[in-house]
């Protein structure tokens, strides 16, 4: 991937987006307001890309949809109009041999159903780039061009899967894997690997949907694979089998109301991901959770995946995933204690019951944290009932509903002095992306509907928690570990995408960007061949 430069300034254009409610079956409504005006950029016009794709469009021909096929503009090549710069972020410090490089890319396509379900929020869009055969080619010249050693592609429709993303991507030398949504939902999620470069140790098809379950009865999807790298001769010498590699591909629920139900689909999904990615040692292969989480950085359940522990005590549902301000309903629903009924055989560890007792059993230490948390439990705030009271000492009441104290422990954790709802995992994840333009001064986005952008998208990877006191916007510092991210493609600001006419657009032909890293896998620090 070369160092490239944007060809054009993009122009900021007003501020607010078209007045519209969507009202969507088993989903929720959206809101927005307002400026009549649809927003074209003037600049990217005279792009001579831009200017080959006006001249193919019959712009005030009103077609129906037999003609609309035959009219269809000719896929254009794969342009950048919306220029999104290589960030190159760490000198490669080890040769070629020491080493494995790899691209992951993350990619919502936008489903052809969810289109029709939702085309109100689509209204704005020229309705020949809509069309899934113009969109289709051009998202794979998308693909194509970036070269990316694995693909997370989330929205995949199961015949779209069948007829054209499968045949394409096996001809350019990806084995493809495909979990559809359960129920009536047509799209799914998609991992592609180059098996040039991978073979597949694993996979694991994860379902939300559990019968039974309240807060699991929406019909997302996860699928997990492990892949074992596949090291060149060069390579090979002197290294052991490098540690495999763990991707998961997910789309959460998109329902801004319902984060109790986000948070136990996410609770799923590390689960499997703790399960395929341990090794005999209990520690766990390096990880990439890719997807579309539907959910913003400043979430609870962002903190969760990035702190490793979430304290839900008194959460509204509707706060979980960010995407909503305020609440827009009279009743808010609030996450109740368990999320989860026992006998889905997760702890709040996000591990599955069975594995984790094994672990216990190991260990038999109480840890400093599980003390702390253990001192204003229920049964040690419960006095014997014929105490005598010392004066200053038997006879002041602690108190276990005051504001839980954020100590910050030696590992980076907080502990709670009160009692706390809390969901944990261990699988230290940090994220690609920063979520912040600094040239810019703008935050990223990576879709847009309606006008509005904002970031759900996300690639996170396992790096190495810093254990500094303090923290920055609450959340931990991390560092680079085995996994060393190398480069990302860099997002874009919600007025860039003003300027470029919104999502989709001729040259971007989802409603979501796609988000690109480059990483390197360190051989050394596998075992020497003996
Ligand atoms: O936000 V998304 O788009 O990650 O790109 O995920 C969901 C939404 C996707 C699958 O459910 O369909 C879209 N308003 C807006 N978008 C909706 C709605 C809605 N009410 N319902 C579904 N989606």
């Amino acid at each position: 991937m070369d160092d490239i430069e944007s060809p054009i300034s993009t122009e900021v254009l007003g501020s607010s987006p078209l007045d519209i409610t969507v009202d969507e079956g088993d989903e929720t409504s959206k809101e927005v307001q307002s400026d009549p005006e649809p927003r074209h950029g003037s600049l990217w016009q005279e792009d001579s890309a831009v200017l080959e794709w006006m001249l193919c469009r019959k712009e005030d021909v009103k077609l129906e949809m037999g003609e609309l096929e035959q009219a269809l503009p000719q896929p254009v090549m794969y342009h950048e109009l919306l220029w999104r710069d290589w960030q190159d972020l760490s000198e490669p410090l080890l040769t070629a041999d020491q080493q494995f490089d790899f691209a992951v890319l993350s990619y919502n396509i936008l489903s052809q159903d969810l289109i029709d379900q939702n085309s109100k929020l689509y209204q704005n869009c020229a309705p020949e780039i809509l069309h899934w055969d113009y969109r289709w080619p051009n998202i794979l010249q998308e693909l194509q061009h970036w070269e990316a050693d694995i693909l997370c592609l989330q929205e995949v429709q199961d015949n779209h899967y069948r007829e054209q993303v499968q045949p394409s991507l096996s001809a350019l030398g990806y084995s493809c894997h495909y979990k559809r949504r359960t129920g009536r939902k047509t799209d799914g999620c998609c991992t592609c690997f180059k098996s040039q470069r991978f073979t597949l140790l694993a996979e694991s098809h994860v379902e939300f949907f559990r019968p039974a379950i309240d807060v699991l009865n929406r019909d997302n999807v996860g699928l997990v694979l492990l892949l074992q790298p596949r090291l060149n001769e060069g390579t090979e010498n002197g290294h052991a089998a490098p540690a495999p590699l763990c991707v998961a591909n997910t789309h959460l629920l998109y329902n801004p109301r319902r984060g109790d139900i986000k948070l136990a689909q996410l609770a799923l999904l590390l689960a499997e991901v703790e399960k395929l990615s341990r090794k005999p040692d209990g520690s766990h292969c390096p990880i990439i959770l890719c997807g579309d989480l539907n959910s913003t950085p400043d979430s609870p359940l962002y903190q969760l995946l990035y702190n490793g522990i979430l304290n839900y005590s008194g959460l509204p549902a509707w706060k979980v995933s960010g995407q909503e301000p305020y609440c827009t309903t009279p009743n808010p629903r609030f996450l109740c204690s368990p999320l989860w009924p026992d006998f889905l055989g997760i702890n709040g560890c996000c591990q599955y019951v069975t594995q984790q007792a094994a672990q216990i059993k190991d260990k038999m230490v109480y840890t400093r944290e599980c003390l702390l948390e253990l001192r204003y439990c229920d049964y040690t705030l419960q006095r014997p009932k014929n105490l005598v009271m010392l004066k200053g000492v038997t006879d002041k009441e602690p108190d276990p509903c005051r504001e839980p104290a954020h100590d910050i422990l030696d590992n980076g954790r907080p502990s709670f002095r009160s009692q706390p709802l809390l969901l944990q995992h261990n699988l230290d994840l940090t994220s690609v992306y920063t979520h912040f333009l600094p040239s810019k001064g703008r935050v990223e986005v990576t879709t847009m509907t309606l006008g509005i952008g904002s970031t759900v998208d996300y690639i996170f990877y396992s790096a190495e928690p810093i254990p500094v006191r303090g923290r920055k916007h609450g959340l931990r510092f991390y560092q680079d570990a085995q996994l060393k991210l190398l480069g990302r493609l860099c997002l874009l600001s919600e007025e860039d995408l003003w300027a470029a006419q919104g999502l989709p657009n001729p040259f971007c032909c989802s409603d979501h960007l796609c988000l690109l890293a480059r990483f390197s896998l360190d051989l050394s620090a596998g075992a020497k061949k003996e």
